[in-house]
């Protein structure tokens, strides 16, 4: 049986592939544990200093798998597969003490676009398409979509994107502010290990930090953010990483970080 997903790390970026292309990398519960387990796996692995997560095939993810055994009413409470596999799988990504990369690199429906914008910057091949596919089939957006969405695109586009549930080409998520960057399909994940390549040799330990920030932003007002800021950048100027940065400024040289 192939591996529903596969990890590889490399220089210090691990590859998360969501690898079931024959339904779309749909997500049952076999894949969302080894998910689980690698990104759990990535965060305590102090090798690893960023990740790209993507899709095998086609699709990066057509959401939860519709197949009977996920789906049919009296063998599945929704809310509690939620609890039990999708929101440890999203406050883990988002918690991650280190840069995610989303490589979208086909259509990200449902639950796989929730994913998908659980990573720090996302990208997407030239002909990826995201779909708020959840009211199509008589369900609420889940995994993280009502959080990510209002804030990511704005509360009118959000609400346009869950009622309509219209395919949204790349380039209109790019212009909406769902996605940083839209490439060349055959170039984005050469492009995104590149990134995260770049990522892996910087400050990763200011990197956490400033995720913790920003996941903070949002529920603060400006007087707790400026202390959250505050307290986060204490721990960060106690770091070798801001030592080496200021000496290799002051000495003109490229600087040589180690993560901590
Ligand atoms: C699939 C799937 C799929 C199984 C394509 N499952 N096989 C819900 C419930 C439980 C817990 C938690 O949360 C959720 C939240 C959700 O994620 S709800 C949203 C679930 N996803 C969808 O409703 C999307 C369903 N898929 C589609 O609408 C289309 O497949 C899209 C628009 C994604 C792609 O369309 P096409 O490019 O035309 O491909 P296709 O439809 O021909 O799909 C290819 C194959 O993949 C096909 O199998 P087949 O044997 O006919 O070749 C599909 O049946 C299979 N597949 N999505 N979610």
């Amino acid at each position: 049986m192939n591996e529903p997903v596969i990890y590889a790390l490399d220089n210090g970026v691990a590859t998360v592939t969501l690898n079931r292309p024959e339904v779309l990398n749909a997500l049952d519960e076999n894949l969302l544990a080894k998910l689980m387990l690698f990104i759990s796996r990535a965060a305590d692995d102090q090798a690893v200093r960023a990740l790209v997560v993507t899709g095998a095939g086609r699709g990066f993810s057509a959401g939860a798998d519709l197949g009977p055994a996920n789906t049919d009413s009296g063998a599945v409470d929704v809310g509690e597969r939620l609890r039990t596999r999708y929101h440890p799988l999203i406050l883990a990504m988002r918690n991650m003490p280190k840069p995610i990369i989303s490589a979208v690199n086909g259509v990200a429906a449902g639950a796989g676009m929730s994913i998908a914008l659980a990573g720090d910057v996302v990208l997407a091949g030239s002909s990826a398409l995201f779909l708020q596919a959840f009211t199509r089939i008589g369900l609420i957006p889940d995994a993280g979509s009502t959080y990510f969405l209002p804030r990511y695109v704005g509360e009118m586009r959000a609400r346009a994107l869950v009622m309509l549930a219209e395919k949204i080409p790349a380039a209109d998520a790019e212009r909406i502010g769902l996605v940083w960057k839209v490439l060349p399909d055959d170039e984005l994940l050469p492009y995104a290990q590149q990134l995260a390549a770049h990522l892996a040799a910087m400050p990763t330990r200011a990197y956490a930090l400033a995720k913790q920030a920003l996941n903070a932003s949002l529920g603060s007002d400006l007087g707790g953010q400026l202390e959250t800021e505050a307290r986060l950048q204490s721990e960060a100027g106690r770091t070798d990483d801001f030592r080496e940065g200021v000496a290799a400024f002051r000495a003109k040289r490229a600087p040589e970080f180690k993560g901590h």
